[in-house]
């Protein structure tokens, strides 16, 4: 089955570059989305994000004329959502972009497409929101494939990961499965793997989980060697030298719009069963508060202390401050009034909330220097310039 004319819906971190890629491999791509403003911009065939590359791409993709943006979807052969499915402060998942992309498409599927969706989602999202959704609105389903294929893709490496990266693919049945499988086959390098839409689902959320019960293990580390005065960072390099360990870093908190996220939808599933998945995102949201502590003890030493942030965004070289633990470990910091705040973030261009300052200005004028993001920009620091200072190094960059 060879299907040409795509639909993208939502044009963001994961839609616009799936939807410029496949503009460049040769499909008329439809990129949707609901804002009129990142639509001009496309159109315009300019950039709303950052990430490496991604300008040339969608310059390329809109001047080929592959490439159109609009507001409403069209029909096509293949339906691609991927859409946010962000946390509700219930800490259950918020699947209405979901729902109102199927809902807008449903006047457009015909018999013969495949409609898949790649939003990271809960177990079932794909079979009784996509498929039961699209039946629900009056699709006749005899002849449409659903499927799940969650986008793996790490935000700053994403279009090598688009590429590259194995993909998991799941059907509501066995036809969608291989539909979907085929049309990933086209243009993916890695290998597409075959499964159920449940099972997809749920890998999908196994893997940032996985990530985020590490990371939990090494910023729980990172507390109990501050309480035997032990250098985390040495003490996980010699571990990790085992052939068989192999634990990350700590830092301030786990941030992102995924890692931070994604094991909740787990925890609201299977609250019963879902105990080290729950208490480890526990761990890594109480890490900036740890840090918060860690900088009044500090500050107490002083009258009224400088103190330099060093980095706003969720982790290194990203300007994305979606659920930032450095941001927020700033904000509480200055609600404490623990000093004069000498904010840095290389990444942007300006805030609105805070007054940046150039990080040679504001390490010169620090009394404490808190480093929250591990920024390529910070490690140029000379070693000299942080002589005198109070640091407080929360990724283990200057040891
Ligand atoms: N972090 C640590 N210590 C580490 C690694 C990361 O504290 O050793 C922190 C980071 O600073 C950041 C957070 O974790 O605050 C998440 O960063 P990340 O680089 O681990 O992951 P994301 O959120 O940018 O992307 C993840 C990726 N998932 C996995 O690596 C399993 C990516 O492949 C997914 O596509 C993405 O989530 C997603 O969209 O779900």
């Amino acid at each position: 089955m060879t299907q040409r004319t795509i639909c993208v819906l939502g044009l963001g971190y994961i839609g616009l570059p799936t939807a410029s890629f496949l503009a460049t491999k040769g499909y008329a791509v439809l990129g949707v989305d609901i804002a009129p403003g990142v639509v001009e911009t496309i159109n315009r065939a300019e950039i709303h994000i950052r990430e490496p590359d991604l300008d040339i791409l969608v310059k390329s993709a809109v001047q080929s004329g592959r490439l159109k943006a609009q507001v409403e979807p069209a029909p096509a052969d293949v339906f691609i959502i991927a859409v946010p499915t962000p946390l509700r402060e219930d800490k259950d998942a918020d699947l209405s972009a979901v729902r109102d992309a199927v809902a807008a498409i449903a006047p457009h599927v015909r018999p013969g497409n495949l409609v898949v969706l790649e939003s990271t989602s809960p177990v079932g999202t794909t079979e009784h929101l996509v498929a039961g959704g699209l039946r629900l609105a009056g699709v006749d389903m005899g002849e449409i494939h659903v499927a799940h294929c969650p986008e793996r893709v790490l935000p700053g490496r994403i279009l090598v990961e688009l590429i590259q990266n194995d993909r998991i693919v799941g059907g509501v049945d066995e036809a969608a499965t291989a539909a979907a499988a085929a049309f990933y086959r086209e243009f993916v390098n890695g290998e597409v793997l075959e499964t159920t839409a449940a099972t997809a689902e749920l890998a999908k959320l196994a893997e940032n989980t996985y990530r985020d019960v590490n990371i939990a293990l090494a910023n729980e580390l990172s507390m109990i060697s501050d309480r035997f005065d032990v250098d985390v960072f040495e003490l996980i390099g010699l571990a990790n030298r085992h052939p068989r360990v192999d634990i990350l870093r700590p830092g301030p908190g786990v941030g992102g719009h995924c890692i931070a996220v994604d094991p909740w939808f787990i925890v609201s599933q299977a609250r019963e069963e879902a105990r080290l998945i729950r208490t480890a995102r526990e761990v890594n949201d109480r890490k900036p508060g740890w840090v918060l502590d860690k900088v009044r003890q500090k500050a107490a030493r002083f009258r009224r202390p400088a103190i330099a942030c060093l980095g706003l965004a969720f982790k290194a070289d990203v300007d994305d401050l979606r659920e930032s633990p450095a941001l927020h470990i700033v904000r509480a910091l200055r609600e404490a009034d623990l000093g004069d705040l000498l904010v840095v973030e290389p990444n942007l261009r300006r805030s609105d909330e805070f007054d940046l300052v150039p990080l040679e200005a504001a390490v010169e004028r620090a009394d404490i220097v808190l480093l929250l993001v591990d920024h390529r920009a910070f490690r140029r620091l000379k070693p000299a310039k942080l002589q005198e200072k109070v640091l407080i190094d929360t990724r283990g960059m200057w040891r």
